[in-house]
This record gives C-alpha cells, sequence and structure tokens, in this order.
C-alpha cells in the first residue's frame, strides 16, 4: 500500500476514551524503547509525527492515526520497561491488555521485537496473550540495522522457532527504510479482509 495521508488523531488514555470502531485499526505493540514511534514515522514517511525518545517509556497512552481516511495506526504504550512504578505499570498494563481483549476492529497486531533480543520473557508473554484473544499478529524485528551478519542469520533462525504462529516476520530498520515495502505489503493485506 501507498500511504498518502498520516494524520493525528487522537490520544487516549483509558478505554472509555477510544473512538468509536469504524475504521480497521493495524496496532503496533512491543516493549518500551523497541522502536515502535520510529517505524510508524517510517512507515508514514513523516517525521515527528509519532513522539520518539531515547528514553524509554515515551508513549505512555494509546494514540490514533488516520491512514488515507481508510484505516487507523494504533501506536500501543511500551511494556516490560523496569523503572517505572508498579502502580504505573498496572495501569498501562490494564489499558493495553483491555484494548486488545475488547475491541473488535483491530484487524492485524504488529509486534515489535528487538532483533538483538529476541528471546525476550515479555514478548512471548504477549504472543501468548495474543493468540489467546486469536488476534492475527506478525512479528517486526527492529533496529536491524545493528546487527553484524552473523546475528542476522542467528536472530532470525531463533524467532522462527520460537513464533510459529506469528503470520509474517519481516525485518525493519527505521533509519535505513528496509523491510519498509513488505511490512507495508503485508498490513495491505490484513486491512483489506
Ligand atoms: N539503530 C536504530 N535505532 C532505532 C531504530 N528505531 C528506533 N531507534 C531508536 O530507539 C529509540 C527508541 O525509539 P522509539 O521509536 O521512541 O521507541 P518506542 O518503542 O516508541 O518507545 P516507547 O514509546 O518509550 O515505548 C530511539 O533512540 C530511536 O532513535 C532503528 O531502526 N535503528
Ligand atoms: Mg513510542
Amino acid at each position: 500500500m501507498n500511504i498518502r495521508q498520516a494524520d493525528f488523531l487522537i490520544s487516549v488514555s483509558s478505554i472509555s476514551g477510544l473512538p468509536e470502531e469504524s475504521l480497521p485499526e493495524i496496532v503496533f505493540a512491543g516493549r518500551s524503547n523497541v522502536g515502535k514511534s520510529s517505524l510508524l514515522n517510517s512507515l508514514a514517511a513523516v517525521k515527528g509525527l509519532a513522539k520518539t525518545s531515547s528514553t524509554p517509556g515515551k508513549t505512555k497512552l494509546i494514540n490514533y492515526f488516520l491512514i488515507n481516511s481508510e484505516l487507523y495506526f494504533v501506536d500501543l504504550p511500551g511494556y516490560g520497561y523496569a523503572s517505572v512504578s508498579h502502580q504505573e505499570k498496572a495501569v498501562w498494563g490494564k489499558l493495553l491488555s483491555s484494548y486488545i481483549e475488547r475491541r473488535s476492529s483491530i484487524a492485524l497486531v504488529v509486534l515489535l521485537v528487538d532483533s538483538r533480543h529476541p528471546g525476550m520473557q515479555s514478548d512471548r508473554a504477549m504472543m501468548e496473550f495474543l493468540e489467546f484473544h486469536d488476534r492475527p499478529y506478525g512479528i517486526v524485528l527492529t533496529k536491524y540495522d545493528k546487527l553484524t551478519q552473523k546475528d542476522k542469520v542467528a536472530t532470525r533462525r531463533m524467532m522462527e522457532k520460537s513464533s510459529s504462529k506469528a503470520e509474517f516476520i519481516v525485518n525493519y530498520s527505521s533509519f535505513s527504510g528496509t523491510g519498509r515495502n513488505e511490512l507495508l505489503a503485508h498490513i495491505e493485506h490484513y486491512f483489506r479482509q
């Protein structure tokens, strides 16, 4: 697909604030700092559309972006970051899990996994959660530009082994554009279904 228009729509802090279910939603989930907001900007080719930061925990709300007036991209708060307080963790965790459980307009969850750490427990738990709720999901291995050639082969192999239910795996770099066209093709397929 070709992204002709991408506009920020709304930030929500609770399930009751979500927009009415109308358009299909492509959801971006993953650990804090994995590169969700950067990936959104690179897909839309708009710098600063989603706010990015080298400090984990930048995105604390559910952010909606309207794409080509026909679908939403949804940037979720990151999970798994150790230094936030228990209370804060519980609030974000609840927002994230109830969104995934309840939202029937989810067409696809794009689960971002740091290509340097493909075996993290929190990512495994998220995959199981998505499988339990029958949400179709694909995996994006982020920050692929940081890997050595040897790591590229090992990471890919490990991910393929541990995520047999994923619809696809895409190697991605928001910096170089690696994987962008491949991911856009997958997204198109799911939102048109
Ligand atoms: N080398 C490299 N760095 C990246 C890439 N994508 C993101 N980063 C860096 O990773 C850091 C986190 O990026 P964000 O896009 O803010 O990550 P996020 O998942 O939205 O983080 P939270 O909102 O805190 O959950 C920033 O310093 C980015 O510059 C990439 O493809 N390659
Ligand atoms: Mg973010």
